[in-house]
């Protein structure tokens, strides 16, 4: 995955629950898209329905799931998802519950539905071997853990959240995201994901945010959420319009 670990990949986050907004923003150029079932609108239904629109599967849609929860991780990749976002992983156990849950035996656990099942995509050629997984470093026991998380077979991606992790901190997102020391936060989990061959990610939720977490080494980064996008969108249009 070495190469693929470097590559630049800019993401849309999806909080709406509206299949069609989340669809338009894969045909708009996003690199990725997140379908949030954490603290966005997603749920099976609307999961299900997006994935179903798509005309055809041009870059990953992921889903970020309400916590670690097996049966969820399931659900989603039975949808048709190319890979999971699982928030709040602590442990290097947890992170290896999430891959347990992803894989059919005898890799791992995961139920097999053959009726309703579909198998995973391959938008923009990857991922070839199976879903990509992404466990959330957001909290200072996941940052203590973070070697062993890293560690564990089969995770492809440490998805740091900065919200949750500079409040677990005690601190705030944009000092989180300037402390660029060799033994800060965010240099530890690009060391981490050096070390391990994984992806570094994370939610930048602005482009401003999205561009210090590329200058901090991150790759795979989200630079809006679609809610912002429409308030942000017509405000430029507006201008636009009134020729300022
Ligand atoms: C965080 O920053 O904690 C997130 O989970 C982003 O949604
Ligand atoms: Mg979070």
């Amino acid at each position: 995955m070495s190469d693929e670990r470097h590559t630049v990949k800019i993401g849309a986050w999806a909080n709406l629950g509206e299949p069609r907004a989340a669809v338009a923003l894969e045909e708009s150029g996003a690199d990725w898209v997140c379908l949030d079932a954490q603290h966005g609108h997603f749920d099976d239904r609307s999961v299900r329905e997006t994935l179903a629109l798509r005309q055809s599967a041009k870059v990953p849609m992921l889903v970020r799931l309400l916590s670690d929860d097996g049966a969820g991780i399931g659900r989603a990749l039975d949808s048709g998802a190319d890979g999971v976002i699982v928030p709040m992983v602590e442990s290097a156990l947890q992170a290896a519950n999430v891959v347990r849950a992803s894989f059919h035996p005898p890799r791992g656990s995961r139920s097999f539905g053959p009726m309703t099942g579909v198998s995973y995509n391959t938008a923009g050629g990857y991922p070839k071997r199976g879903p990509l997984l992404a466990v959330m470093i957001e909290t200072a026991t996941g940052l203590e853990n973070l070697e062993d998380i890293a560690a564990t077979t089969g995770i492809d991606m440490l998805f740091v959240g900065p919200y949750d992790l500079a409040l677990s901190l005690g601190t705030d997102v944009d000092t989180l995201l300037a402390d660029a020391a060799p033994k800060s936060p965010l240099s530890r989990v690009i060391d981490a994901c050096s070390a391990a061959d994984l992806i570094p990610g994370a939610f930048g939720g602005t482009p401003i945010r999205a561009r210090r977490l590329l200058d901090r080494g991150f790759s795979w980064v989200s630079n809006c959420v679609d809610t912002s996008l429409m308030q942000e969108g017509f405000k430029v249009m507006k201008d636009s319009s009134l020729g300022e």
